[in-house]
């Protein structure tokens, strides 16, 4: 049976009256992410239709997921809120914060060993707020919610990017900030710009080696890393519903690499498998009955262009299995054009690990399919060359591969079982012990989703390609990054030629999933007596302190911090792997605030030019230096700025370190809506070619701020270090709530005064 059902059925029961009404304030057919949109106002049924791309709108939301890693800062701004429980179904995930090593078991115990406090605290706070959680070792939150939450036609969000991985059960469900997930649990209102609809019709079928990865990684290619950016993804066609439901799921999950807000299937008969075999027979009937609002209306289907702002076609019968990277998971090589690219680019040849798994690439499917060509290497006398890892998405999963042998295979081969978590995919693999800073230049392949430089394992010389479990896997047994297993064939240990078979496997397992502890805790019915402990003296955990507002005193000569140069990624603005570990505690993780992005003026990374002294440094000591002079900066970016993930320590961290305001080319969504939330000013050029105009020594006033209003641009006078002036004009798009979070400090700081 599946977890809260009477919520679903809810939404089922409602789902009629209002898409009809939806179809005629709309005046035409409609997608299904409009039906899901105007199904979960959070004034009910609607009576007025939105804007595309220019209407910000409330939404009720139907359930929160939060994993561990930003869950801390999530809730430790919910405590916050004045709420005795959360007013949605709630869940955290352990899943970040787990290391790989070794290999899960001695993985695990070493995760529950160094992270007991955090994890201790989620589990607590958990219970007292009526929150659902998932142990360690449970497995990672998207999978998790995939196999137990997820719904058709329902809304969700998450404090994770990757959230979007519950389209492949015709969801739209959308990463956030913290402070978004605190809006919801504390039973507001969630809002959202109505989005913008690419249509992708996937004609022909999947076949033979190409795998519904190589669907996204050509769509990666198309849309680039900022295409999808404010638009929700809808894919439909008869490719669409001969695929799996993982398979949708996967092609969902890496949307986030795109930059859409989210990615979504219509309801067919995969999700009424996979809802069946993963025990909620209740979910598939009562979706079945209403299965006509869970898909576009028809006509959507036959004419996408009058539907769709844009519309794209891949046919999935000619597609071939693509290697995206390294670096940035849209730069696209076709396999047969690897070794060209490979020579051209100069990308090392010799493939040291191959790593399958992960939230996007771990269902029952990828698994069977990379086992039947890792099975193939005793068959074949073949000898694995490179090394090769797999993380499972869940228990449910690792334990049907368990049973029905795969992990046997894989270990035959060399194989390294890590834990069902994140571990490789986030930096959490521990490769090089202290010395990832200056590794070696080299290649892995991977099915996981990102693959920014030092993303997987610290080493900014590991180029990293992006595949399907079942080309990495056959990658991997070759040991070359130019191997395509369509045409090359192998010498095996006798000296024969040989050749790879196609990859086989199975939709669902054919004797259904088994578990034995899938590692849910259910929070108590009446949390209200449990204390939430945080030690004063921890390094891991420190309580928050509200922001002060930004006065616009403070908004005069102010300093440059930081001119980034090129990608700036979250990951480059708050990095991950080792600093997880203080994703609780604001002011030791502003430690890392942007040590990754690349100073334009010397192509450095974490060393600026402190203005008070005229000598560089770091970057968070630089901040500091100004926070304690009491001077307030500013960090210039490019294109995208804040591209990946949903981590609000991104904006909390120059938040906390005396940063007003960010000025940009252009943003990634989660990360514009994160530094409203913190109070913070985002702003985008108005004539990009500015950014040219920014120089090293420059003071900057906002001289019209007490005007700041909706749509009006704000006046922003550079005074250079020769005492010239310029005058640049910063577009924002804060609306008026939007300005009320500036003006009281944060969103937060506007719950509970509202709350008191
Ligand atoms: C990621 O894939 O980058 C992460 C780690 O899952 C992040 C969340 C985080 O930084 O904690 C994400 O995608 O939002
Ligand atoms: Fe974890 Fe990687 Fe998935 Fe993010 S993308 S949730 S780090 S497995």
């Amino acid at each position: 049976m599946a977890f809260d059902i009477d919520m679903i059925k809810g939404v089922y029961a409602t789902m009629e009256e209002r898409v009809k009404k939806a179809r005629e304030l709309v005046g035409k057919p409609l997608t299904l992410s409009e039906k899901i949109l105007y199904s979960h106002l959070w004034d009910g049924t609607p009576d007025k239709m939105f804007t595309r791309g220019k209407d910000y709108v409330d939404f009720a939301p139907d359930r929160v997921a939060c994993q561990d890693a930003t869950a801390q800062m999530a809730l430790l701004q919910f405590m916050h809120a004045g709420k005795p429980k959360v007013a949605v179904p709630t869940t955290v995930h352990c899943d970040h914060l787990i290391q790989a090593k070794v290999g899960a078991e001695a993985d695990l115990l070493r995760a529950n060993q160094t992270s007991n406090e955090v994890f201790d605290f989620l589990e607590s706070v958990s219970n007292k707020y009526g929150i659902g959680f998932w142990k360690p070792g449970a497995g990672i939150i998207h999978q998790v919610v995939l196999e137990n939450y997820a719904f058709p036609g329902g809304m969700m969000i998450g404090t994770d990017s990757h959230t979007v991985n519950a389209g492949g059960l015709g969801m739209v469900a959308i990463g956030v900030g913290g402070a978004d997930a605190v809006d919801v649990m504390a039973g507001m209102a969630w809002e959202l710009k109505f989005p913008k609809l690419i249509g992708v019709k996937l004609s022909g079928k999947l076949s033979g080696w190409t795998a519904p990865k190589d669907v996204i990684l050509k769509v990666a290619e198309i849309l680039t890393v900022k295409g999808g950016t404010g638009a929700i993804i809808e894919y439909f066609g008869e490719g669409a519903t001969a695929m799996s439901c993982t398979g949708k799921g996967t092609i969902c999950n890496m949307g986030a690499e795109v930059g859409a807000t989210t990615s979504t299937f219509g309801y067919d008969t995969s999700m009424d498998r996979y809802l069946r075999a993963t025990d909620r027979a209740d979910v598939a009937d009562a979706a079945l009955a209403v299965k006509e609002h869970l898909t576009a209306d028809p006509e959507v289907h036959a004419r996408p262009e009058k539907y769709f702002d844009q519309v794209i076609e891949i046919d999935l019968s000619t597609l071939e299995p693509h290697l995206n990277g390294p670096y940035t998971p849209d730069l696209a090589t076709p396999i047969s054009k690897m070794a060209e690219a490979a020579k051209t680019n100069d990308w090392p040849l010799n493939v040291e690990v191959g790593l399958i798994g992960s939230c996007t690439n771990s269902s029952y499917e990828d698994i069977s399919r990379a086992a039947s060509l890792a099975k193939q290497v005793s068959e074949k006398k073949l000898k694995t060359k490179s090394q090769f890892t797999i993380t499972p998405g869940s228990e449910l999963v690792r334990y049907t591969i368990e049973r029905d042998g795969f992990i046997d295979t894989f270990e035959e081969i060399g194989a390294t079982v890590f834990a069902n978590a994140c571990g490789p995919c986030i930096g959490m693999w521990d490769r090089y012990g202290d010395k990832a800073a200056d590794g070696p230049r080299n290649t892995i392949v991977h099915s996981f989703n990102r693959n920014f430089a030092k993303r997987a394992d610290g080493n900014p010389n590991t180029m990293a390609f992006v595949g399907s479990p079942e080309l990495v896997t056959a990658i991997a047994i070759a040991g070359r990054l130019d191997f395509n297993p369509i045409t090359d064939t192998l010498i095996n240990e006798e000296g024969e030629e040989v050749r790879l078979e196609e990859p086989r496997g199975y939709e669902l397992p054919p004797e259904g999933f088994s578990v034995e502890d899938a590692g849910f805790i259910a929070p108590k019915v009446d949390g209200s007596g449990v204390e939430v402990k945080v030690a004063t003296d921890s390094e891991r955990l420190q309580l928050l302190e509200p922001f002060v507002p930004l006065s616009n005193e403070s908004l005069q000569g102010m300093k440059l911090l930081i001119k980034a140069f090129g990608k700036c990624t979250t990951d480059h603005i708050s990095m991950a792997g080792p600093w997880l570990r203080f994703r609780g505690h604001l002011d030791n993780i502003a430690n890392n605030t942007l040590i990754g992005a690349v100073n334009a003026f010397n192509q450095k990374t974490n060393f600026v030019k402190n203005q008070l002294t005229g000598e560089y440094g770091g970057v968070p000591d630089t901040q500091r230096a100004y926070k304690k002079a009491g001077i307030k900066t500013l960090v210039v970016g490019d294109h995208n700025y804040g591209e990946g993930s949903s981590r609000e320590h991104a904006a909390m961290q120059p938040r906390h370190l005396g940063v007003a305001a960010v000025l940009v080319k252009s943003f990634a969504r989660i990360h514009e809506t994160n530094l409203k939330k913190q109070g913070m000013l985002g702003l985008t050029f108005v004539q990009e070619s500015d950014y040219d105009l920014i120089q090293e020594d420059d003071t900057f006033n906002f001289v019209d701020i007490a005007e700041f209003a909706p749509g009006k641009p704000l006046t922003l006078e550079v005074v250079h270090g020769d005492g010239s002036r310029d005058i640049i004009m910063a577009n924002h798009t804060y609306n008026r709530a939007q300005i009320a979070w500036f003006k009281e400090g944060s969103a937060l700081n506007l719950i509970k005064k509202e709350n008191a």
